[in-house]
């Protein structure tokens, strides 16, 4: 079988010493990096001696034996996706593709290029930033480019992920390559290109599958259909290009976002001669809705009747350098997502579109997918040509996405109406930059409302509803929201709680890496935070000076390296838990909470709740907790203290618990008991005392479950103004299992090992004199490895 993927020879025009194996699916400097040419990008500042690798024209070659059997087909379809971004295949001298949108699906026929015997092929890819640039100067005026993100300019006139040539959160690496596994269709008769599958519901428990099979050549033959255990047959349409099918499920199971059922998924398959097409499809009624309210408008999901509270967070791609993203990563972090209790991931605008893993893993753990089309932080051209190419670009996506039940809602791009506000051409020019927007804005809306009619295509993220290019950061009544007043604006973390945003899909606070990551990509000798190797690795420019500062207000200064990192982290996690319980717990009124970001690309300082290796920060174990369905939150209002239930789940919960008061050696000053039904979708307060006396400042509060499946805290001031003291943990490990006890109430107890990616649950607060069992999977670790924090240790 003939085959495009695999080894191929990469060598480049202004290199001739280079001559080395490249594997596609794959890019050039990964095939560089492993041919020893350059060092690995990713550690110390190596990316600076790496940027010439993006300057080059690249070159991949190989020969491949054509048999007699081989060019027996009428036809040979060639089809290749993700190939980044300006490259031109030959095949034995003659052009057969060429290429310049890297989120286009290219096809061919090459069967008239190909000879018996040895062929010779060659993909032949200009460097991106010289395209960029010309195009930039035949634009008829300025359009300003991710200024402070891209580290190369005018990327904003290429169809690429736009984080390619660096974020603040991304490492520049301006890859070219193919990034997706290229397939070689014989053709006999009817070529079988796709099947478009729409669910029309007639009623809540019927729904009518209306199939339609894309077949180039005209001729009628047998197509075969199974789905749920029942078989169809019929025949392709002669002279026709399109075959319709209809069939009817009646009381279909149908797919629940995670936490409000299972999401149940029927397997479908056609085929047509030996060519066939699956998809797993998951039936459920969605919409969204933006009704006028006493506060404003309302940003609601609804999937199959019932309100959905989105719970989530933001994804980037997943690796810098294509070729390491490995499909059972999406597995990895898709899988912590859903573990963590969310229930919708954003597919941010400065990525890709995601390969087909990423969706067939969102709909198998019922996470709903906030699809951003692919525009980040600048403007974009409006011409003829740039509309013309992105209008092939989405109408593939949309064909190759829609039928995923994952998918919630289109949205026209990622920051692109503020970032108006951002160059000065377009704050000069306000009207003609907006006019220049709503071009592109209003043909995706179009183009969008044709492809598929079943979502709601949503301006910008974020927006504030229909024809609304007002301030999304700070109206917190209708539409969503970007709230970063605290983050870029340096406001104290109170400022979350000044806010009730209908939906919040950004926020975010950063940290450095954890000290197990860190040491694999930071030398010894820049073990500190002004040193440049740590400092390469922070790309938001003030970030290191935000972390720091923040530290002063909140905290005890650390004394060393390693308590510094695991401060960061504290500090990240109380950040966004103060977010999300504070907005959760003004249920209904906001109806989603996606903070920034669920991963990184790189091993970097970050917003993210995951490191580049897997391992969960300290945050991503409170997101578990504070995204469980059923939370219990502590709350000040005026004088008294509040613990709050928030129910999303559709069930109603029955809650066992006690609150206690501790004092810092651990003496228990009080204890109430917490016995409540949360009814479904409810938001109540179970429990109160007031703080007006000096016995209520004492210590702290606890929320224990008697399941121990809930735990919370509330202080009574800001850490560095309390008397907290060092606890002793006695730490036992046995077999894949750690045991913690202390001495005195201990909080933010944290556990790191080099080889755990993932504990069943960190940091977490200690009470005194009660064991907690905590496991993990992966090698077995002895107790020396592992390193246990806490937040007293200075
Ligand atoms: C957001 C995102 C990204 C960025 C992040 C952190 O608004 O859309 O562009 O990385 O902020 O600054």
């Amino acid at each position: 079988m003939l085959d495009f993927n695999g080894i191929w020879t990469l060598s480049s025009p202004q290199h001739p010493e280079i001559s080395v194996p490249m594997t596609f699916p794959g890019d050039q400097y990964s095939a560089l990096i492993t041919a020893d040419i350059i060092p690995d990008p990713y550690y110390a500042s190596n990316e600076q001696q790496v940027q010439w690798v993006g300057l080059c024209e690249w070159r991949a070659s190989k020969s491949l034996t054509v048999t007699e059997n081989d060019l027996a087909a009428d036809k040979l379809i060639l089809t290749v996706s993700k190939v980044d971004t300006f490259a031109t295949l030959y095949i034995n001298g003659d052009i057969a593709l060429t290429c310049s949108n890297a989120f286009q699906i290219y096809q061919a026929d090459i069967q008239p290029l190909l000879k018996l015997g040895s062929n010779q092929l060659e993909w032949v890819f200009q460097p991106a930033a010289q395209v960029a640039k010309d195009r930039a100067n035949k634009l008829p005026f300025p359009i300003p480019w991710a200024e402070g993100n891209n580290q190369i300019p005018f990327m904003n006139t290429v169809r690429k992920p736009q984080c390619h040539t660096g974020w603040d959160w991304g490492i520049c690496l301006p890859v070219c390559g193919i990034f997706a596994t290229a397939s070689l269709t014989p053709i006999k008769s009817v070529y079988f290109e796709r099947v478009d599958v729409d669910q029309h519901w007639t009623s809540d428990t019927s729904v009518t599958l209306k199939l339609r099979l894309h077949h180039a050549n005209g001729v009628s033959l047998p197509f075969h259909i199974e789905i749920d255990g029942k078989h169809y047959e019929g025949s392709t349409v002669a002279g026709c290009n399109k075959t319709e099918f209809e069939c009817v499920l009646n009381n279909p199971k149908l797919w629940w976002p995670n936490g409000y059922g299972e999401p149940h998924l029927y397997e479908l398959s056609v085929r047509v001669e030996q060519q066939i097409i699956t998809k797993s499809l998951g039936l459920r009624r969605l919409s969204l809705r933006t009704n006028a309210d006493a506060v404003g408008s309302e940003m609601v999901f609804v999937v199959n009747g019932k309100t959905i509270s989105c719970k989530g967070a933001n994804w980037i791609p997943m690796d810098a350098l294509p070729q390491r993203s490995h499909p059972h990563r999406y597995e990895q972090l898709l899988g912590a997502a859903k573990d963590a209790n969310m229930n919708m991931i954003r597919v941010w605008g400065g990525g890709d579109y995601e390969h087909d893993e990423f969706y067939q893993t969102c709909d198998k753990l019922g996470l709903l997918v906030w699809q951003d089309l692919m525009f980040a932080c600048a403007q974009y051209p409006s011409t003829t040509e740039f509309l013309d190419d992105v209008k092939q670009e989405v109408t593939q996506q949309v064909q190759r996405l829609k039928h995923h039940a994952c998918i919630a809602l289109w949205c026209g791009d990622n920051e692109v109406i503020g970032s108006l506000n951002w160059y000065p051409e377009s704050r000069q020019n306000r009207e003609k930059y907006l006019v220049n927007y709503d071009r592109l804005n209003r043909s995706l809306e179009q183009w969008l409302h044709e492809l598929d009619p079943s979502r709601r295509f949503w301006a910008s993220s974020p927006c504030n509803g229909e024809l609304d290019f007002g301030d999304a950061w700070h109206d917190d009544k209708k539409g969503d929201m970007h709230f970063w007043d605290v983050w870029h604006s340096g406001k104290s973390f109170d400022a979350y709680t000044e806010v009730t945003p209908r939906f919040c899909s950004e926020f975010g606070y950063q940290s450095w890496p954890s000290f197990s990551e860190l040491t694999k990509f930071v030398p010894e000798e820049d073990w500190n935070i002004g040193a440049p190797h740590f400092e390469n690795h922070q790309k938001n420019a003030r970030g290191n000076s935000i972390i720091t500062e923040m530290f002063t207000r909140y905290f005890r200064f650390p004394t060393n390296f390693e308590q510094m990192l695991y401060l960061s982290q504290v500090q990240q996690a109380i950040a966004i838990k103060t977010a999300v319980e504070s907005w959760r717990s003004t249920s209904p009124i906001c109806q989603g909470i996606l903070y920034w970001q669920l991963n990184d690309n790189w091993p970097v300082s970050s917003w993210s709740s995951i490191e580049y290796s897997g391992r969960w920060k300290q945050l991503h174990y409170h997101v578990k907790r504070f995204f469980e369905p059923t939370l219990a939150c502590f709350e000040r209002s005026d004088n008294a203290l509040i613990l709050r239930i928030i129910n999303d789940s559709p069930g109603a919960r029955k809650l066992s618990g006690k609150v206690l008061q501790l004092d810092w050696h651990g003496k228990e000053l009080n204890q109430w008991n917490i016995d409540c039904t949360a009814e479904p979708e409810s938001n109540q307060s179970v429990w109160q005392v007031p703080l007006d006396s000096p016995s209520s400042q004492q210590g702290a509060f606890y929320y224990v479950d008697s399941s121990d499946s809930q735990h919370n805290f509330w202080l009574p001031d800001i850490p560095k103004k309390l008397p907290i003291k060092k606890a002793n943990i006695d730490v036992r490990v046995e077999g894949n299992e750690v045991y913690l006890t202390s001495d005195k109430p201990a909080l933010f107890v944290h556990l790191e090992h080099p080889a755990i990616l993932r504990f069943s649950d960190s940091s977490f607060f200690l009470l005194p004199g009660v064991e907690r069992r905590v496991t993990y999977q992966g090698e077995l670790i002895d107790a020396e490895g592992l390193k246990v924090y806490q937040l007293a240790e200075r």
